[in-house]
C-alpha cells in the first residue's frame, strides 16, 4: 500500500542536524547498518557509515519528490541511456544538503579525516566517457531543477575497465565496482520485469504472434540523486539481470543440477560488463541484447507506472517523454509499437502517432564508423517481432516519402531504415530520426553538420525535426564540488546563487579587475597545482614544479581527438630546447590522460608513445627541469575533478567537424583554464563567449578541412616542407624514444605520413605557433589572469541546468514540480 497521506512530521521538518545529531547518527549506522564498533572501524567502514547517514537527508526529499509527481500526474520525461558516469556520491550529496562542514566536524570528532574517506569511495565508472557523464549531468540537473523525470539504465557489475600502465603500455583490468559494497543504492526486489527473447513469429490474419524465446528477469536498483538544496531528489533506475527461475525444474529433476544453474550464469551475463568502446561501432550479438534489455524493462516500468494511475493507454502521449541518448536505446521505439499494438490492441496508426509524441532522440557523433547498424539475421535471431516491427515503419516510412517528397530510387535506398547488400543491416539512427518528433545535436557546429552531412536526407523529408541543444556541466561537481576554493570565493563575492544558476557568475565581473580577487585566483590555481603535483609524485614518483604551466589533455584516446598532435609539438619543443638550452623557455608541464577501446591498436599505440617520450624527456637533466611530460592512468571522474581545476591550458584538439560537442572544455574554462583548441564542437560557442581575446584558436576551419580532403590531401608535402616536423616524424620512425624497440612507431608514424585521415600534419604548423603564443601570454601573469576571469565569468551558458531547461521546453515539455509545500 502506498501511504500517500502518510503524516510524519520527520518529512516535512526536517530536524535541525548539528555536529552532535549527525556524529550520533554515523555512529548508530556504523554499529547497526555495517556492524561494527567505533573502536575498531576501518576507514571503509567510516565512509560507509557516513554514506549511509548522509543518504538518510537525501532520501526524505526524493520520497516527496515522488509523491508530488505522482500527484500532479504532469507529464514525465524518462531518459534512456545506456550510460551514467556519475562519479562519486558522498561530497557531492554533502554539498547538495548543506552537510560538508557538519559532517568535517562531526567525523573529526570521531578521529575520522573527512577528506580522506571521500578517497575511499568507489567511482562507478559506469560509462565510456561523454556520453555517459553527460546523462549524470543531466540528472544532476533534473533533480536541481525539480523537474518530473526519471533516469533508466543498466547496473554493470563490471564498469569502464581500470587502466593500469606496464612498461608504458596500457593493461586492462576488471572493475569489480559492487566488490565494496554500494550503500548508496536502494534495491527494489518488487520492481522485476521479465524481459524475452528470440523464439519465433507468425501471423493470426493480421495480427503478429510472438512466440517468445529465453527469460531473464529486471531487477530494478536505484541510486538516488540529489538535487541542490531543494529537498528534492531524482531516481536513476538501474537493471541488473538475473534468471527469472531459481533452476530449470526438469533439468533438476534429471539430476542435472549443474547444467540447471549453467544456463542462469550466462543470463547474468547480460548485465555483467559495459561496452569499453566509445566511438567505433561493434556488432556484438550480446550488446544487441544488453540494449534490448534496458528498453524493454524500462518500457514495462513505464507502463505500470502510468496504469497505476490512468486507467487507459489512449493518454499515454500526453503524461510520458522519452528521450534516447544516442541510438543505443533506439529498439524501445519498435518495442512500444509492438506493446501498443500487440498487447494493447491500437490500430497502427494510433500507435504510430503516440509513438513519435512520446521520443525524441540526441545525436553524439557524426562519425559514420559509430553510427550503430545491427545485421538482420542477428536481429532474427534474437528480436524477431521488432524486426518484422522495423519492416513496418520502413513500409509506411518509405510510402510517405514516394507520395510527399521524391521517387527518386537512389534516395529511397539511401533512407530506408534497412541497407541493402552482401548483409543487410538495420539502421538505428535512421529508426530513431523517423520515431522520433525531435531530434537533435550537442553543439551549435555539430548540428548545422548533422543537417548538412549525416541526416541530410532526413532534413529534407522532416525539416522542422532538427534543432540544437548544446551541451552543458553542472557546476555543483565541476565547481562545487571539484574547486572548493574557488567556489567559496565566489560566494564571498556574489553570494551562492551561481551553484543553481549559473548565468550569476558573470557578477565577478564587475571584481575582474580587483587586486584582491586576482590574487585569489591566482593562488588558488596553485594551490590546486600543488595538489595535483602531490598525487603525482605519490603515485608515479615524478616531481612536477607548481610555477610551470599546466598543459593538459584528459579524455578518451582516440586518433580523431589527436593525442598525436600533442606529442610531435612536444617533441618539437624538446629539441628546440636542447638546441637553445640557454634562452628563456616558459617551464611547462604536459599532462595527458585517458582510456583506449581494448582492441584499438593505433590508441594504444599513442599511450605507448606518450609515455616512451616522457620517460625520455624527464630524464634529460640539460633540460634543467623545465620539461615535464605525466601520463595519469586511469582517468576517470574522479581524477577529473582533480586534474581540471589545475590547469593553465585546456587541449581540445580535435579535427574541426569531428568532436561532436567536447565537455571537458567547458570545464576546464569553468575552472579557470585557457583553450587551446580548433572551432570544433563547443569550442565554436566558447570562442563566441569568452571572446577572442581569451582563447587560442588555431588550424584548419570545417571547410577548410573538407576543401583539403576533395582536393586530395598529401600529408607527405607537410612532412617534406616543415623541418621541424620532418625532425620529429623522424625522430620517432628512427627509435629516438623507443631505443630498444625502434621500430615501434613505424606503422604509427608511416600512417600519418601516407594517410593522416585526421589532418594532423595539415594543422602542426598553426598549432606549434598558437603555442608560442600561449608561453608569450604566461610570461604576463597579470594578463594570463585577466583571460582566466573572463573565461570563468562568460561560462554561464554551459550550465547543464540552461540545457535542461531547453530540452523540457522545447521537446519534452514538461515543467518543474511544485516542490514549494
Ligand atoms: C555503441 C555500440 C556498441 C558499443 C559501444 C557503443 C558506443 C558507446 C559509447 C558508442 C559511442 C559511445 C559514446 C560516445 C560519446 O561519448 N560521445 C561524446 O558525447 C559527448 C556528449 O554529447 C560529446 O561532448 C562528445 O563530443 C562525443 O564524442
Amino acid at each position: 500500500m502506498i501511504m500517500d497521506n502518510f503524516d510524519s512530521p520527520f518529512l516535512y521538518d526536517r530536524p535541525e542536524v548539528n555536529v552532535d545529531s549527525l556524529k550520533k547518527t554515523i555512529v548508530y549506522k556504523l554499529i547497526f547498518l555495517i556492524g561494527r564498533s567505533p573502536k575498531e572501524a576501518s576507514q571503509r567502514d567510516w565512509l560507509n557509515a557516513t554514506l549511509y547517514a548522509v543518504r538518510d537527508f537525501v532520501t526524505e526529499g526524493w520520497i516527496t519528490t515522488a509523491r508530488e509527481a505522482r500527484a500532479e500526474d504532469s507529464r514525465r520525461v524518462y531518459y534512456l541511456s545506456m550510460e551514467f558516469l556519475i562519479g562519486r556520491t558522498l561530497s557531492n550529496a554533502m554539498i547538495a544538503e548543506g552537510l560538508y562542514d557538519i559532517a568535517k566536524e562531526a567525523l573529526s570528532e570521531l578521529n575520522v579525516d573527512l577528506e580522506e574517506i571521500i578517497e575511499k569511495e568507489v567511482d562507478p565508472g559506469l560509462g565510456n566517457g561523454g556520453l555517459g557523464r553527460l546523462a549524470a549531468c543531466f540528472m544532476d540537473s533534473i533533480a536541481t531543477l525539480g523537474l518530473p523525470g526519471m533516469g533508466y539504465g543498466i547496473r554493470y557489475e563490471y564498469g569502464m575497465f581500470r587502466q593500469k600502465i606496464e612498461d608504458g603500455q596500457q593493461v586492462e583490468r576488471p572493475d569489480a565496482w559492487l566488490e565494496k559494497g554500494a550503500p548508496w543504492e536502494f534495491i527494489r526486489p518488487s520492481k522485476r520485469f521479465t524481459v524475452s527473447f528470440g523464439g519465433n513469429i507468425h501471423f493470426e490474419g493480421k495480427k503478429c504472434i510472438w512466440n517468445k524465446g529465453e527469460e531473464v528477469t529486471a531487477l530494478a536498483y536505484d541510486q538516488v540523486i540529489p538535487g541542490y538544496k531543494n529537498d528534492s531528489a531524482a531516481t536513476l533506475r538501474l537493471w541488473s539481470a538475473h534468471a527469472g527461475e531459481l533452476f530449470n525444474l526438469e533439468d533438476f529433476n534429471r539430476g542435472q543440477h549443474i547444467a540447471a544453474v549453467e544456463s542462469r550464469a550466462s543470463i547474468k551475463n547480460l548485465s555483467r560488463v559495459l561496452y569499453p568502446d566509445d566511438s567505433t561501432w561493434n556488432g556484438r550479438e550480446l550488446r544487441l541484447r544488453q540494449e534490448y534489455f534496458l528498453v524493454s524493462a524500462s518500457l514495462q516500468d513505464i507502463i505500470r507506472r502510468h496504469k497505476r494511475t490512468h486507467d487507459s493507454m489512449e493518454n499515454l502521449a500526453d503524461k510520458v517523454a522519452i528521450h534516447l541518448n544516442d541510438t543505443h536505446p533506439a529498439l524501445a521505439i519498435p518495442e512500444l509499437m509492438r506493446i501498443l499494438i500487440d498487447e494493447e490492441g491500437f490500430e497502427w496508426q494510433k500507435a504510430w502517432d503516440m509513438t513519435r509524441r512520446i521520443f525524441s532522440y540526441t545525436c553524439h557523433t557524426l562519425m559514420s564508423e559509430a553510427l550503430e547498424t545491427w545485421p538482420v539475421e542477428m536481429m532474427a535471431k534474437i528480436l524477431p517481432r521488432h524486426l518484422q516491427m522495423i519492416f513496418e515503419i520502413n513500409d509506411h516510412f518509405l510510402e510517405y516519402v514516394k507520395t510527399y517528397i521524391t521517387t527518386d530510387v537512389d534516395f529511397i535506398r539511401r533512407v530506408s531504415l534497412v541497407e541493402e547488400g552482401y548483409q543487410r543491416k538495420v539502421r538505428m539512427g535512421w529508426l530513431s530520426v523517423v520515431g522520433s518528433h525531435k531530434v537533435n545535436g550537442v553543439a551549435a557546429i555539430h548540428s548545422d553538420l548533422m543537417v548538412t552531412s549525416t541526416f541530410s536526407d532526413f532534413a529534407r523529408i522532416y525539416p522542422e525535426r532538427f534543432t540544437n541543444v548544446t551541451n552543458g556541466i553542472t557546476p555543483r561537481r565541476w565547481l562545487a564540488v571539484a574547486n572548493p576554493q574557488l567556489a567559496s570565493l565566489f560566494d564571498k563575492y556574489i553570494g551562492s546563487d551561481w551553484r543553481c544558476d549559473l548565468s550569476q557568475i558573470e557578477k565577478l565581473k564587475q571584481y575582474a579587475h580587483e587586486a584582491d580577487f586576482k590574487h585569489a585566483i591566482a593562488d588558488i590555481k596553485f594551490a590546486n597545482k600543488v595538489k595535483l603535483a602531490n598525487y603525482v609524485k605519490k603515485t608515479l614518483n615524478i616531481d612536477l614544479d607548481p610555477h610551470a604551466l599546466f598543459d593538459v589533455q584528459v579524455k578518451r584516446i582516440h586518433e580523431y581527438k589527436r593525442q598525436i598532435l600533442n606529442v610531435l609539438h612536444i617533441i618539437a619543443r624538446y629539441n628546440a630546447m636542447l638546441e637553445h638550452p640557454e634562452k628563456d623557455w616558459q617551464p611547462r608541464v604536459f599532462i595527458l590522460a585517458g582510456k583506449a577501446a581494448s582492441a584499438y591498436y593505433a590508441a594504444k599505440q599513442t599511450i605507448h608513445l606518450i609515455n616512451d617520450v616522457a620517460n625520455v624527456i624527464n630524464n634529460d637533466g640539460r633540460l634543467g627541469g623545465r620539461l615535464k611530460v605525466v601520463f595519469i592512468p586511469n582517468y576517470s571522474v574522479s581524477l577529473a575533478q582533480l586534474i581540471i581545476p589545475a590547469a593553465d591550458i585546456s587541449e581540445q584538439i580535435s579535427l574541426a567537424g569531428t568532436e561532436a560537442s567536447g565537455t571537458s572544455n567547458m570545464k576546464f574554462a569553468l575552472n579557470g583554464a585557457l583553450t587551446l583548441g580548433t572551432l570544433d564542437g563547443a569550442n565554436v560557442e566558447i570562442l563566441e563567449n569568452v571572446g577572442k581575446d581569451h582563447i587560442f584558436i588555431f588550424g584548419n576551419t570545417v571547410e577548410q578541412v573538407e576543401k583539403l580532403r576533395r582536393d586530395g590531401y598529401c600529408p607527405f608535402n607537410f612532412y617534406q616542407e616543415d623541418v621541424e616536423l620532418r625532425n620529429v616524424v623522424d625522430q620517432i620512425i628512427n627509435g629516438r624514444f623507443s631505443e630498444n624497440d625502434p621500430n615501434r612507431y613505424q606503422q604509427l608514424l608511416q600512417g600519418l605520413q601516407y594517410h593522416d585521415f585526421y589532418q594532423a600534419f595539415a594543422d602542426f604548423r598553426s598549432y606549434v605557433d598558437a603555442q608560442k603564443l600561449v608561453d608569450e601570454k604566461y610570461k604576463n601573469r597579470d594578463a594570463w589572469i585577466d583571460s582566466t576571469i573572463q573565461n570563468i565569468v562568460n561560462m554561464g551558458y554551459f550550465s547543464s541546468d540552461r540545457t535542461i531547461k531547453e530540452y523540457a521546453e522545447n521537446i519534452w515539455h514538461i515543467e518543474p514540480l511544485n516542490l514549494e509545500k
